[in-house]
């Protein structure tokens, strides 16, 4: 087992992320075994769940016009607009049959609120809205944390750096993390996240 200060944070491991789903991220599901592997290494182990409403501001629907991929200004800056994904509720929001979710001592859902997005396990896009994680970890004395699941380059991102941001020591576990990929923002997340002292292990 892992230190008692070290917690696995699961990043959006939705049907929906995954291959069939409305927001597919390319071998989303392959990651699966091995998430399963490190949730039994972990003795603090949080799932997140991207939960939108169906009138969401991130929703290219939402917008008239709009392309899915296509970006807009919100109040809180630039938006990727994306396909439908994840509606509260619906079969796409449920996490992945073979996740081992009964492993999960804390489920966090995210971007629930219509006129914000929420990328971060941590901080709602206008990174100031906390989602109430940090007060959890700290409570349970956490420390540490790694972060495995989908999107490398948005949602896992994010949540790395706003945790280096509050302190945390922040490890990637790239094997277990799979990308979307729009425009080189792979590249550009590893590049931010290296800067920000995130460990890509
Ligand atoms: C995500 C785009 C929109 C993610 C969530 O989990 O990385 N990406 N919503
Ligand atoms: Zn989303």
């Amino acid at each position: 087992m892992r230190p008692a200060d070290e917690a696995l944070i699961v990043v959006d491991v939705q049907n929906d992320f995954c291959p069939g789903g409305a927001l597919a991220v390319a071998g989303g599901d392959a990651i699966i075994p091995e998430i399963n592997a490190l949730l039994r290494q972990f003795e603090v182990r949080v799932l997140t769940q991207d939960w939108h409403p169906a009138d969401h501001a991130s929703f290219a629907d939402n917008h008239p016009g709009a392309a899915p991929f296509s970006m807009t200004e919100m109040p809180y800056g630039p938006q990727v607009l994306w396909p439908a994904h994840c509606v509260q509720g619906t079969e796409g929001a449920a996490f992945h049959p073979r996740l081992d979710t009964d492993r999960g001592d804390m489920v966090i859902r995210k971007g629930f609120r219509s006129q914000i997005d929420s990328y971060s396990a941590f901080f709602e896009n206008d990174r100031t809205t906390p989602t109430g994680l940090e007060g959890y970890l700290r409570t349970r004395g956490v420390g540490a944390i790694t972060l495995v699941g989908l999107a490398t380059d948005f949602c896992v991102t994010y949540s790395a750096l706003d945790a280096a941001r509050l302190g945390f020591r922040v490890a990637v576990k790239m094997s277990a993390c799979r990308a979307i990929d729009l425009d080189g923002s792979l590249a550009d997340a590893c590049q931010r996240m290296m800067t920000a002292g995130v460990d890509l292990i």
